[in-house]
């Protein structure tokens, strides 16, 4: 069986690694690909980092920090601190020892003319995340936050400068995926989409991670005409995120944060939209009813992954359990 997955970061890392290992059990042999948003990629330092490509690798290959979700495990800050030191910013985006390797052969393979799926290619070699992880894209492509400006109205800010440094509390009056509209997927990404028995959209941020991989012409209408059911997973609980902070980024595109609102902002698919299938959090049974009016199967589950058990289980029911696994088997 073949299972593509679009993801984002520290949420969709923690589902896929579930998803994974649910599959493991009961699926064996199922090949999953996962097309990587990496809009939220910079430049620091010189070394080009990814954020949502290495959250992937580092949660599915063993390493990453448990807690933060991002980087590695065990980790030192001597190059931060050194960095900090000579004043040299900037400080507000901590890159450890350990991930600087990361992004060291990352830059230093991009400067010998490697495409981007390649690297991360190579750099999957030492992690073996048991998925194969593809950006969404090799071509450069960067969410940036628009805000307003005193002395100009509004200016752009990177995404990450927007998250880390100011933890989206400045107002975002809207995203642009710069450098979207010429590029292509990454050699691999279509196949994915058209060649799947199921295509999931993980609990990633709906706008600046899945919507982020949307805006790569081809993937969209790929997702549009798929054979495989789409099925996506709500981000929102209770009404909030469960981490990150997609309230900020729904509210700046006049989204609802709530799980049948998300649902309504993705489509149905046989209405031109996205979904075929959505699952939502237990504390959220009333958007089942609140979607009654789409062509969307909508089950509510326990979604609310805390460790590694629960991330499986979230996946047995994003997978195993709903209505459209039924019609995979
Ligand atoms: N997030 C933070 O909140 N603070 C940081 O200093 C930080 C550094 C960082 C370094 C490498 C990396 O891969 C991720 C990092 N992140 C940090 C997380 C990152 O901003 C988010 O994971 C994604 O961009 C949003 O999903």
């Amino acid at each position: 069986m073949r299972i593509t997955a679009l993801a984002g970061g520290i949420g969709g890392a923690r589902f896929l690694r579930g998803l994974r290992d649910v599959l493991a059990e009961r699926e064996p042999g199922t090949e999953i690909t996962v097309i990587g948003n990496t809009a939220d990629d910079i430049d620091l330092f010189g070394l080009r980092v990814c954020p949502d490509l290495d959250s992937v690798m580092y949660t599915l290959g063993g390493g990453i920090d448990p807690e933060r979700g991002w980087g590695r495990a065990d980790e030192g800050w001597r190059a931060k601190e050194e960095l900090a030191a000579y004043g040299y910013g900037p400080d507000w985006f901590g890159l450890g020892d350990r991930d600087l390797a990361t992004h060291l052969i990352r830059t230093q393979l991009r400067s010998a003319g490697y495409p981007l799926h390649r690297i991360t290619e190579a750099l999957c070699q030492r992690w073996q995340p048991g998925v194969h992880l593809l950006p969404m894209t090799d071509d450069r492509v960067e969410t940036h936050v628009i805000i307003a400006d005193e002395q100009h109205g509004q200016r752009a800010i990177h995404f990450q400068e927007w998250w880390v440094r100011y933890r989206a509390a400045i107002p975002a009056l809207g995203f642009q995926q710069i450098g979207a509209e010429t590029a292509s997927p990454a050699p691999g990404v279509l196949a994915a989409i058209k060649d799947a028995d199921a295509i999931l959209l993980p609990p990633s941020n709906p706008v600046v991670s899945i919507g982020a991989i949307l805006s790569v012409p081809g993937i969209r209408p790929a997702l549009e005409n798929a054979t495989a059911p789409v099925v996506g997973v709500s981000p929102i609980i209770g009404g909030a995120p469960v981490r990150g902070m997609a309230d900020a980024c729904l509210s700046a595109i006049g989204v609802e944060t709530d799980a049948a609102a998300v649902a309504r902002h993705y489509g149905a698919r046989a209405t031109g939209g996205l979904l075929d299938g959505w699952l939502v959090a237990e504390q959220d049974s009333e958007a089942v009813a609140a979607l009654a009016d789409e062509p969307i199967t909508v089950r509510s589950r326990p979604l609310l992954m805390a460790g590694d058990q629960s991330s499986a289980a979230c996946a047995r029911c994003a997978f195993a359990e709903s209505d459209i696994s039924i019609r995979l088997a």
